[in-house]
Parts: structure tokens; sequence; C-alpha cells
């Protein structure tokens, strides 16, 4: 069991994380140091009077005098300072650790842990519907929003827990009913200097202890590199594996029987089909009732921003997927999209060091295709297929501009392959700047 009495704690970061790790530690009447870089963190407003802080650099005195360092996942363990202090053999963890060491103590709790490059806010949310229509008591959280640690104030059966591959690179002491990385694509790289290699090692940290993991057949970067005789292997997959799609991709199939016609769902794109089939290899492996599951899954709508139909208008559709913020979510809104006029396609943002070059061979299979590029990396995006590209600053720029063109038939599709931050406050804004601007324009 792990004791924080008397320890000195100083918790790294200010956000929602750092704000869920500080009532944690004063739950426990331990009180915490706290430093963000930044010189106005958000937490800042909302933080105990009791708390010291230490805001705009890092405070290496602290950091160098610490028994405990927790990290929120904003901030990269190569930091400096933070390779200092794990030279000198102080502990580092994230919240999920603190979180996974709490649910080790108690009896008979379930946790499903789902990481990927995409999908994992669609699976996380439907397995906590699954779970909840189960008659389960489920809390929902990590990288989705709610922090985990705050879900230790209820008595929950089942944890259903998205987690990024920062949070896995802090944690240690996960032991999860049911894991699943559920693809693995370019993103971060910002993050990681080494490639996707070492993105893809934060991101199987997942399976460290897991009874079951859910791999994608069709990725062998989501298979184990290591796994203990006692984990089961499930896999999902397009036309393989215990989950799979039929040929055509009208029906799920689990251990070669139809459980499910894909035109009853209401979730739409393969990329979907694939992830309902991943949460129902996770349902199943938390023990939930198959009938429960399937009925959950028909009546599950999808979440807003991703390949959201937001608004149709003279034979004109606007399809809002800004929370495609990396080139694997973009490629999967360019496969699912079936465009008989002209596709108009924004692109645009911080790519966060993308090659952005493996985009090029989805942008030629549309036959009609006009791509606009507006933010930071709009020169960058443009070379991909110069002869169909307008460039401009911003978003709305862009909007006005194919405003003036669309006819019958057409789609203007946001799936833009990258962040948001560098002009919007996050990804839900670009999306609901777009829809009310499509709106206005269509
Ligand atoms: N920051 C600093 N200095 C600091 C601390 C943070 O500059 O000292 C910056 C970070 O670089 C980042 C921002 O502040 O740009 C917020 O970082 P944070 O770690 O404090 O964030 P939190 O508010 O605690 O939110 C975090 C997750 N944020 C990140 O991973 C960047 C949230 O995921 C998550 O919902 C929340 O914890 C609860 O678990 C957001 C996210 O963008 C949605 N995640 C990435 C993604 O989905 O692609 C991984
Ligand atoms: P995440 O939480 O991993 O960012 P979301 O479910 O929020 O995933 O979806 C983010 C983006 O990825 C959206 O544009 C969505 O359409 C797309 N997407 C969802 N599932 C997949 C998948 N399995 N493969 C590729 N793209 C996907």
């Amino acid at each position: 069991m792990f004791n924080y009495q008397g320890k000195n704690i100083v918790i790294m970061g200010l956000g929602i994380t750092g704000l869920s790790c500080v009532d944690y530690f004063l739950a426990k009447n331990v009180i915490p140091k706290v430093i963000d870089t930044r010189t106005e963190p958000s937490g800042l407003e909302r933080l105990d009077a009791r708390v010291l802080y230490h805001v705009g650099s890092v405070n290496v005195e602290w950091i160098l005098a610490a028994d405990l360092i927790v990290v929120s996942p904003g901030i990269a363990l190569s930091t400096p300072e933070l390779v200092k202090a794990q030279q000198r053999g102080i502990q580092i963890v994230g919240d999920i650790e603190l979180f996974c060491r709490e649910v080790n103590l108690l009896d008979n709790k379930k946790i499903a842990a789902i990481t990927g490059a995409n999908g994992k806010t669609t699976v996380t949310t439907l397995v906590g519907d699954i779970a909840k229509s189960s008659g389960l008591r489920v809390g929902v959280g990590g990288n989705i929003g709610k922090p985990a640690l705050a879900l230790l104030d209820d008595d929950y059966d089942i944890f259903v827990l998205e987690l990024s591959s920062f949070q896995l690179e802090t944690t240690y002491s996960l032991q999860a009913t049911a894991a699943t990385i559920l693809n693995i694509s370019e993103d971060h790289m910002d993050r990681y200097p080494d490639g996707i290699r070492q993105y893809t090692a934060a991101k199987q940290r997942i399976y460290t202890n897991a009874q079951n993991c859910i791999i994608n057949h069709d990725d062998k970067l989501t298979y184990p590199q290591f796994t203990s005789h006692n984990t089961r292997c499930i896999e999902f997959g397009l036309q393989n594996g215990m989950y799979h799609l039929d040929q055509d991709y009208q029906h799920l199939v689990v251990n070669d029987n139809i459980v499910l016609d894909s035109a009853k769902m209401q979730l739409f794109g393969v990329h979907n089909y694939l992830n309902v089939l991943a949460a129902l290899a996770i349902s199943d492996a938390l023990g939930i009732d198959n009938k429960i599951s399937l009925q959950t899954i028909k009546n599950f709508k999808g979440l807003p921003h991703r390949f959201e139909l937001v608004f149709e208008h003279n034979g004109v559709k606007w399809i809002n997927d800004s929370k495609a913020t990396n080139i694997g979510s973009t490629v999967a809104a360019l496969k699912s999209v079936i465009c008989q006029g002209s596709l108009y396609l924004l692109l645009g943002g911080d790519g966060k060091s993308a090659d952005f070059s493996s985009l090029v061979p989805y942008l030629s299979k549309q036959k009609d295709i006009q791509i606009y590029c507006f933010g930071r990396d709009r020169e960058q995006l443009a070379q991909l297929k110069p002869e169909v590209t307008t460039t401009l600053v911003t978003m709305k720029q862009a909007m006005l501009a194919i405003a003036q063109r669309v006819k019958r038939n057409d789609i203007v599709l946001l799936s833009p392959a990258c962040a948001s931050l560098d002009q919007f406050k996050n990804y839900a804004e670009r999306g609901n700047v777009f829809t009310a601007l499509a709106k206005e324009l269509g």
C-alpha cells in the first residue's frame, strides 16, 4: 500500500488533471505543492488556499527535493528538470497511476482501458453506455475529459477509461479486465521525436497485466509485444478475427454468427463499424449480456464533431469532422464520404510535426476534390495537391470562398488532420464555428 503521509509531493501542471490530483491528496490530509510553467494556468483560481504554487517556470529546487512528482499529461517527461529528477531516482507518475493504485486495493472492480490513435472517445462512450444499460454502476473518465481520480468519489462497479499515450507513459499499476489499442497511426510527433515506434511503445503499456487484450487484426502495431501466460488476446478486424464484418460490410459477425445488420445502426462508416466491433469485444470480456450490448449499439447516435452531418440545404451537405486532428482520422473520413458532386475539403491547423504525405493517395481517390487550406500549417498542406488547392489564413475565409462555389450534390467536409489550438480554443470551438458558418452561408 502506498503511504503518502509526510511525503513531499509536487504536482506538475495545473489543468484539470493537476486539480484532481490536488483534491486527491488534500482528501488524504497531504498538502502537495504545484508547479505550472504557464504564467496564468487555468486551474489557478480554483486552487485550495493551503497549496503552495509556482507558475511561469519549473521550480527546480522543488522538483529535486520531491519524494514524488505527479506529472500532468500535457508535460513531456523529456522536460530537462524531470530528466534530472528521474536520474536522481525520484518517482514520477501520472494521475492514472494514482487512480490504479487505489482501484487495485478495492474488491471486484473492473477496468476497461481504451487507447488508440483514433476512435478512443467513441468506443469509450459506447462501452460506458452499454455497461450502464446492463444495470452496472459505471464511471467513464480519463482523456475523455473527466479526470480518473474524480471517479473515486462514487462507488462504481466498472471504470471505463480513455487513456492517451501521454497518460500511459506515467502509468505502472494498471490491471485492466479488458484493454485495447484500437489502431495506431501517426499523431503527436512533436512529443515523440523518435517517431511512431516511441508512440506505439507508450500505447503498448495499456496491455501490461491486462486479462483480455482486444487487438485489431489489421494493424500489427496493436498486437501486444509482451503478454503474460494468462492474458487472452481477442481480435477484431475487417474480415478476420473473432469479431469482424462480412464481405460487403453489411453485417457484424461474432464467432461466425451474424449478430447485427450495419444498416440498423445510426453510426456510419467502416471505421465506426470497427469501433463497434471493438466495443462489443470489450463488453463481452466484461461479462455483459450480448443482447443488451447490441441493443445499445443500435441506439448509439455517435458524438458531435466526428463526421457529423450538421447542415443540408439546396442539396449541399456540410460535414463537421473537427475532431479529425491527425492524418488517420482524415483518411477515415475520406474513405467514408460518398460524394456525387464536388468534395470541398477543409484542411488546416497545427499538424503537430506530422508528415502529411500519406494523405495524398486518399485525396487522389476522390473524383472531383477541391482543397482549402488554412491555419498554421496551411502552406505545408497546400503542397499535397497544389493544382486543386486554395490557401487562406482562416477557416472562415475558406468557408466564405467555398460558399460562392458550391452547388447541388456537393459536400463541404471539415476534416482538418490537425489540432485546432493555433486558431481556436479547442476542436469543439472549431467545429461549432464551422457549424454556425455552414448554417449562415449554406
Ligand atoms: N501546460 C504547460 N505547462 C504546464 C502544464 C501544462 O504548458 O506546466 C500545457 C500543456 O502543454 C497543454 C496544456 O497546458 O497544452 C494542458 O495540459 P494539462 O496536462 O494540464 O491538461 P489537463 O487540463 O490536465 O487535461 C489533460 C488532458 N490534456 C492533455 O493531454 C494535453 C486532457 O486531454 C484530458 O481530457 C484531461 O487531462 C483529463 O484526463 C485533452 C487532449 O488534448 C482533451 N488530449 C490529447 C488528445 O486527445 O489528443 C492527448
Ligand atoms: P479519439 O478520442 O481517439 O480522438 P474520436 O472517437 O473522438 O477518437 O474520433 C476522432 C476522429 O477520428 C473523428 O474524426 C472520427 O471520425 C475519427 N475516427 C473515429 N474512429 C476511428 C477509427 N477507428 N479509425 C480512424 N478514424 C476514426
